[in-house]
């Protein structure tokens, strides 16, 4: 039998969305380092393009916004022979926009992120399903984050589309029963990428003010934990994987309390 542990790249194509920064990025080059095929998105074309270089034959990249209605079928229909028998799918892409309280948020930011955390990874997971069914292999490590299971201040809608990543990951598993293809939820706290600059939308002042005085983690601590993870025998399955920096924890109730 095939030592997992010491193969879990060797020879595997991942796909990764969101490979053009932070966790995506990472992930690419681990899989690369550990002898692996990548095929690697995002909308950043020249980073793509580096990504490609970096490669050297063993990354193809496809320019996707997940926006868009045919994303995921047009991406598998459009890989080369040599990269379309995807073992790992890293379904990443993802964003926070704006912290406001609901009532002050941009509508257009809420539905941002519904058709790009949401629609988008339901996307690629409509569409590399069936070929890992029919292959009997495959690994779908959906990205979801703590906001989808513990609310926090302006956490609206980002919080409840990771919500829905955490669900629909689990449906997957009920789905999937009887077949050998794996699905993992990956929860993740504070961890200093272009996250928060996203999320803040080019303010760096205010996206390094969410990381002043603590160690968040990094993208490599993200990946390691998906590694460790991806090397676990055939028959286990990690359904939902929680981490945080030691300096995140949890805060006590709100109360609004009545003026005395
Ligand atoms: P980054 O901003 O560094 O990376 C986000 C990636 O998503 C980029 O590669 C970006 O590529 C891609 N992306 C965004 N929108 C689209 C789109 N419409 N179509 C295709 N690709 C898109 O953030 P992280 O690496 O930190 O985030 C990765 C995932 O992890 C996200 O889902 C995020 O919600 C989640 N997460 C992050 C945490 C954190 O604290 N950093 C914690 C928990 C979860 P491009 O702009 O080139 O399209
Ligand atoms: C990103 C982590 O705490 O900013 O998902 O929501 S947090």
């Amino acid at each position: 039998m095939t030592n997992r542990t010491e193969t879990w790249a060797q020879g595997r194509i991942a796909l990764v969305t969101g490979a053009t920064s932070g966790f995506g990025q990472a992930m690419a080059r681990r899989v690369l380092a550990a002898g692996g095929r990548v095929i690697a998105t995002g909308r950043r074309v020249e980073r793509l393009a580096a990504l490609e270089t970096e490669g050297a034959g063993r990354l193809v990249a496809r320019p996707l916004d997940l926006r868009e209605a045919d994303a995921g079928h047009r991406l598998i229909d459009s890989l080369p022979e040599d990269f379309a028998a995807i073992d790992i799918a890293f379904n990443n892409a993802g964003l926070a926009l704006g912290l406001e309280p609901a009532q002050r948020a941009d509508l257009a930011d809420w539905e941002q992120m519904i058709e790009t955390n949401v629609t988008g990874l339901v996307r690629v997971a409509h569409a590399v399903l069936p070929g890992m069914v029919a292959r009997g292999r495959g690994h779908i490590i959906n990205m979801s984050s703590v906001a989808g299971s513990y609310p926090y201040p302006g956490g609206n809608v980002y919080g409840a589309t990771k919500a829905f990543v955490r669900q629909f990951s689990l449906n997957l598993r009920a789905d999937l029963l009887g077949t050998p293809v794996k699905v993992t939820s990956v929860e993740p706290g504070a961890c200093e990428t272009e996250f928060s600059q996203v999320r803040f939308r080019g303010d760096e002042t205010a996206a390094a003010n969410v990381y002043k005085g603590m160690k968040p983690l990094s993208a490599e601590d993200v990946v390691d934990t998906v590694e460790a993870v991806l090397r676990l025998p055939e028959h286990l399955n990690v359904n939902t994987i929680e981490i945080m920096p030691v300096a995140q924890a949890f805060s006590p109730f709100a109360i609004a309390r009545d003026p005395e």
